[in-house]
């Protein structure tokens, strides 16, 4: 059966974990804590880069979270969540990728302050500058349309739709409707972060941030 390393506090391991939900993928969840199990040399042997998501599924190592996702896709296209014409294979690409490079390293010197460690103040203020960019462009893309995708929902919802909910949307009415429409669906609820189990992972949270920028 496929092995998921996770954590439940894990944007990153979350999409793939909605993914398998999604595709009614059988899976052995393995919980990976980010107390330094990452470092351990049974989990490095898996990861070398010593981060979660990690999944292996037939004797195939596969890490990097929209590296599992096209794996997924690839191996399990049904349900399809990834579109075949060319114009909406952009629009995935595109939503999954400013996500992933843009709007998620951008979070991270806000959430700094919430686990009591210190940030710049223009790097806070660059950083609500590039969430702020994404959003507005984001709201633009989703217009009058369900999902990213017309109708269909895709990849770009799994992967923009584990981490725009969490920030504050009020300036953005089609982005607030579309987030409450994912957070409605089973996938979702199943893998939400309870606030006791981000309160519990505070301290492995700080000390991960602390050596990023
Ligand atoms: N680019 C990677 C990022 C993975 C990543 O940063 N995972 C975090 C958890 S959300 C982690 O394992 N951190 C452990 C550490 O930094 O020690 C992906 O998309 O899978």
């Amino acid at each position: 059966m496929l092995k998921f390393y996770y954590n439940p506090i894990s944007v990153n391991a979350r999409r793939v974990w909605v993914v398998l939900l999604e595709k009614q993928i059988p899976f052995e969840p393995i919980l990976v804590n980010l107390d330094g199990d990452q470092f351990h040399d049974n989990f490095t042997a898996i990861n070398p880069l010593q981060r979660i998501p990690a999944i292996v599924d037939n004797g195939l190592r596969v890490v990097e979270s929209l590296a599992i996702l096209d794996y997924l896709e690839a191996k399990y296209p049904t349900p399809s969540l990834m579109p075949s014409e060319p114009e909406a294979i952009a629009v995935v690409r595109m939503i999954e990728t400013i996500t992933v490079v843009e709007l998620q390293p951008a979070t991270i010197p806000l959430t700094r302050p919430l686990v009591g460690l210190e940030v710049e103040p223009w790097k806070l203020e660059a950083a609500q500058q590039r969430v702020t960019i994404v959003l507005r462009f984001f709201e633009e893309l989703l217009n009058q349309q369900t999902y990213f995708v017309k109708e269909e929902f895709t990849l770009a919802e799994v992967v923009a739709g584990t981490l725009v909910p969490s920030l504050p949307l009020e300036d953005y009415p089609r982005l607030k409707a579309w987030s409450e429409r994912l957070t409605q669906r089973e996938s979702w609820q199943q893998t939400v972060a309870h606030p006791e189990a981000i309160e519990a992972a505070l301290p492995n949270i700080r000390k991960i941030l602390e050596h990023r920028s």
